[in-house]
Formats: structure tokens, C-alpha cells, sequence
């Protein structure tokens, strides 16, 4: 049974990489930016609240994402295991998930940390916002927000899981195809 983190700033390609690994692997997906966007697209109280946050750039609050990232785990008790994209995105938030693999009995096995310089993940979000319609993504400003907020909020995460030995940097630059296959050797690695 495999839990991993798939990590990364904006852009790095965690999305993109979280649909070809759960299904090879079996994994349920949660991505915390999909679920906060159906949160929105239903006009929830809680799409209500983070639809002016992620349009800012900044992060919703740890409460809320932690409590549907349980929601999710809770309605999936027999998962072979987890892929988690875009969460933890804070040390309170990787010490919340650490919690609820505990009463489940379960760990991280790893988190995969795709590494992509600035300017390209700037590229990279300019260009989806061209097609995606997401507000964060069609804004020069907002996106440079979301890689500082990265840096200032999300990046300690790095020095959290290479304490406990599970941090695994890959490079995110390449083709889509030529990453999935680093990744994978990174998880036919782990224990
Ligand atoms: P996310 O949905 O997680 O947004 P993201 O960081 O942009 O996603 P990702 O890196 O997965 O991008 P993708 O693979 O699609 O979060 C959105 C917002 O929600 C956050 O800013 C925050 O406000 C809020 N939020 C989410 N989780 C939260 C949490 N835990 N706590 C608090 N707030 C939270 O790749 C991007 C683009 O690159 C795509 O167009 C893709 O086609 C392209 N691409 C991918 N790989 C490529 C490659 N190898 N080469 C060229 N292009 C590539």
C-alpha cells in the first residue's frame, strides 16, 4: 500500500502528473485544487470562501482543506492507497495528514517533489490560461503571488519530509512522458 505526496510549486506539472500515476498505480486521487473548485463551481459555503483567496494567489485556510482532504479519506476506507496533489501545502497541514494516515493506520511512503525553475512554471500557467478559464492562472501578478506564497509557506515542506527520509527531488523539466517515467522509478523505489 502506497501513500505519496506529490509536491511542487505552481505549475510544476502535479496535476498533470497525479492522472497518469493514480491510474497506474491504483491510487485515489485528491487534489485540493480540484476539490476547492468544485467547491466553487456548486456555490458551496466553502467555494464561496475560497473563490476570492485562490483568485488573489494566496491559500485557503488549513482548516478547510484539511477537513476535505478527511472527508475524502473517510468515504474511502478500503483504497489501495492515496495520491495527494497540492496538499500539504503547509507544515500544519503535513502534520494534520500525517495524523490521519496514523488512524488509518498508514504513512507517507514518499513525496515526489518535481522541480521547475521560475520563468517556466510563469510560461507554463500564462499559456493554461489561455484555455482553462481559471482566474489564477490568467494573470501575470497573481501567478508570481502563488510561487512567493510557494516559497514563503510551502517550500519548509521540503526540509519536513527530508527529516524523515521520505523527500525524492525529480526533475520537472522534459517531456510529459519522460517525467511520469522519472516519478515511477522513484516509486518502484520506495519500500
Ligand atoms: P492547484 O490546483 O493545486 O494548482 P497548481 O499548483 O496550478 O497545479 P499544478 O502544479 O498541478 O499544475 P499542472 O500540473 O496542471 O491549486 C490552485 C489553488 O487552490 C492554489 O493557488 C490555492 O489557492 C488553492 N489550494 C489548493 N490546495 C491548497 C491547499 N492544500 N492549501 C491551501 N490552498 C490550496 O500544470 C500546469 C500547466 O503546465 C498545465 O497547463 C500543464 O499542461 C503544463 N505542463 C505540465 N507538465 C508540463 C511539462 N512537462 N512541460 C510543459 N508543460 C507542462
Amino acid at each position: 500500500m502506497i501513500n505519496l505526496v506529490l509536491f511542487g510549486p505552481p505549475g510544476a506539472g502535479k496535476g498533470t502528473q497525479a492522472a497518469f500515476l493514480s491510474n497506474e498505480y491504483q491510487l485515489i486521487h485528491l487534489s485540493t485544487g480540484d476539490i476547492l473548485r468544485e467547491e466553487i463551481a456548486a456555490d458551496t459555503k466553502i467555494g464561496q470562501i475560497a473563490k476570492d483567496i485562490i483568485c488573489r494567489g494566496e491559500l485557503v485556510p488549513d482548516t478547510m482543506v484539511i477537513n476535505l482532504i478527511k472527508e475524502q479519506m473517510d468515504k474511502n476506507p478500503t483504497a489501495n492507497g492515496f495520491l495527494f496533489d497540492g496538499f500539504p501545502r503547509t507544515v500544519p497541514q503535513a502534520e494534520a495528514l500525517d495524523a490521519l494516515l496514523v488512524h488509518y493506520g498508514r504513512s507517507v511512503s514518499a513525496m515526489l517533489s518535481l522541480e521547475v525553475e521560475k520563468e517556466e512554471l510563469v510560461n507554463r500557467l500564462m499559456n493554461r490560461g489561455t484555455t482553462s478559464g481559471r482566474s489564477d492562472d490568467s494573470n501575470r501578478s497573481v501567478i508570481e503571488n502563488r510561487i512567493e506564497v510557494y516559497n514563503e509557506k510551502t517550500a519548509p515542506l521540503i526540509q519536513y519530509y527530508q527529516s524523515t527520509g521520505k523527500y525524492e527531488a525529480v526533475n520537472g523539466i522534459g517531456s510529459i512522458e519522460d517525467i511520469t517515467g522519472r516519478l515511477k522509478r522513484c516509486i518502484e523505489r520506495v519500500p
